[in-house]
């Protein structure tokens, strides 16, 4: 079988817009090829008059009756023996909302010229290394009890030598900063999940200025990264154990691999070129680095913050979509579909849960590099870490080698669905989908780490998020064991390649203003009445306009 790398991964949430998930595989020639060597175009080609429409979309809508009042929700107040009945929370990342990253691979990369839209740069951000207790009010205040925040490596550990000293030696105003993160949560109540690599590394482990051969062999490319995580997660794990039970390692690791990798626009900036093994051995490090990081955490964090009788729960961060075929009629597309849900969905998770490792992403474990029940790999997610955006349109005819020097090209639109100013579909039944399809294989608790809607107008995010939690709600009554939800995000923020110009925040942040003030959204109104109400009323979804127009960020 073709290595599974020369399909791409699902659109990830940076280049969810940008995507068209193609798969060449191995059952059919290039769109542009009949197969006998003419150029005839197939069936299955794009073309208008291939008999194959686009824009019909029947994909299952499942949408659940939002004529109606949703089944109830768990309230984030607090049991009998003091722990919350739910955690209702907002994430964020270090490097999108502390501003001053500048010991990073990202801080590097931004000063690159090309590489954020509109030249955007971090910078100061909306300043949460400075205003971090007035944030910790603002989440008390949209009624919610827990915060997802990373804790940034580069931060802690500007300098290799200070990390591979013996002891340690982080810098201590950083350290001393974030244990002042971590008191202002736990003072006002709230649970902490920490991240320990959310996209972002130190310069010195990843450098994006330099030459190719060089970026080849650092960060996840280099098989000392399980070590370093290892390393790092230790650290971390001694230092807030005592206040933090909740770990995530890796953040979206296929999209750092799909962003980084594959279509360079995140560091080490790579574009894939076929026949190249490394996207191979950055997935199998980023899974031996979450092993690693696990194991870390579980031996370091010894003590329960919560009094639940658990001391550390770990897990990923895995973005999941549906995905399906572009032409309802493409037997190809539908298989394409099958393949690359296989590849962005579930290789990594199949890998930490079972210890099975699909080495090249073929659905077997038959092949030399595959794996079944790795002792070093099996039973490493305590609970399942879901980031939930939106689905992809899968087109089978095209692969994915045209397509890098191509990009972007457009599917999102053809859904019909309502877009954000990412232009991603709104699909509130695709979460359904991935809720029940990770609990269907893993039957491991779940948290929600990530939702939510780029949205500068204020058009989506109160409807976005009234949907979105109708459909947790019946989820959660038909029996998926989900134990918390966690909105992308408390604030605006720096998105990555795309700069400052998407909001995604429950707050919109005023970067004008020399304080970043903050102020409510529509959504975050919509969150905390629903979190009163403990429903998703009728009453409500009435009340909300539809979806409007979307702004258009590039
Ligand atoms: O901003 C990102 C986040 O860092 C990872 N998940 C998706 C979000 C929206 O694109």
């Amino acid at each position: 079988m073709r290595p599974w790398f020369i399909a791409p991964v699902a659109p990830s949430a940076v280049l969810a817009s940008l995507l068209v998930a193609a798969c060449g595989g191995d059952e059919g020639p290039r769109a542009t090829d009949g197969g006998d060597g003419t150029d005839a175009p197939q069936p299955d080609a794009p073309t208008p008059d291939a008999g194959c429409p686009t824009g019909t979309p029947d994909y299952p809508l499942l949408y659940p009756d939002f004529g109606a009042d949703s089944p109830p929700l768990p309230s984030g107040g607090r049991l009998d023996g003091g722990l919350p009945a739910f955690l209702w929370g907002a994430a964020t990342a270090g490097h999108q909302v502390e501003g001053g990253n500048r010991a990073s691979d990202w801080w590097a990369w931004e000063q690159m010229e090309g590489r954020i839209t509109g030249g955007d740069r971090s910078d100061d951000g909306p300043d949460h290394w400075t205003h971090y207790e007035r944030d910790m009010d603002l989440l008390v205040a949209g009624g919610m009890n827990a915060y997802r925040m990373s804790i940034e490596w580069a931060r802690l550990f500007p300098r290799r030598e200070d990390f591979e000293a013996d002891p340690m030696r982080p810098d201590v105003e950083a350290l001393a900063r974030y244990r002042d993160i971590v008191r202002a949560a736990r003072a006002r109540g709230i649970t902490l999940m920490v991240t320990l690599h959310h996209f972002v590394s130190p310069i010195w482990w990843l450098d994006p200025r330099a030459p190719l051969d060089e970026r080849r062999a650092m960060g996840f490319a280099s098989d000392r990264a399980p070590e370093d995580l290892r390393r790092w997660a230790d650290f971390v794990g001694r230092q807030f154990g005592a206040d933090v039970d909740l770990w995530v390692t890796l953040n979206e690791p296929m999209v750092l691999l799909l962003a980084g990798y594959l279509v360079g626009r995140h560091p080490p900036g790579i574009v894939y070129e076929p026949g190249d093994e490394l996207p191979l051995r950055v997935v199998r490090n980023l899974i031996r680095a979450h092993a690693a990081a696990y194991d870390a955490l579980h031996a370091a964090d010894t003590v329960d913050a919560d009094g639940d009788g658990r001391a550390a729960l770990v897990s990923v961060a895995q973005h999941l979509r549906p995905l399906y075929g572009l032409r309802p009629c493409s037997v190809r597309d539908a298989t394409a579909a099958r393949r690359l849900e296989h590849l962005n969905n579930w290789v990594l998770l199949d890998a930490i849960v079972r210890g099975d490792l699909d080495g090249n992403g073929d659905g077997d474990l038959d092949d030399p590099g595959d794996v079944r029940a790795d002792p070093a790999l099996v039973g490493r997610a305590d609970y399942l870490g879901i980031n939930y955006y939106s689905l992809t349109l899968v087109d089978g005819s095209v692969p994915l080698s045209d397509l890098i020097p191509g990009l972007p090209l457009e599917t999102e639109r053809r859904t019909g669905l309502a877009h954000t100013d990412l232009e991603w579909s709104i699909y509130p039944g695709g979460f359904r989908v991935v809720l029940e399809e990770a609990w269907r294989r893993y039957r491991l608790p779940i948290h929600v780490t990530e939702n939510g809607v780029a949205d500068a107008t204020g058009a989506l995010r109160g409807r976005f998020v009234a949907e979105h939690l109708h459909v947790l709600a019946r989820a959660m009554a038909d029996g998926i064991d989900v134990r918390g939800y966690f909105h992308w995000t408390l604030m605006d923020n720096f998105e990555w390649s795309e700069g400052f110009c998407p909001r995604f925040g429950l707050y919109r942040v005023n970067y004008e203003s020399p304080d970043r003030t903050r102020t409510e959204t529509d959504g975050l109104r919509v969150l905390r009445r629903i979190l009163g109400e403990g429903r998703v009323t009728a009453t409500l979804l009435a009340e909300l306009p539809p979806y409007g127009a979307p702004s258009v960020c590039r």
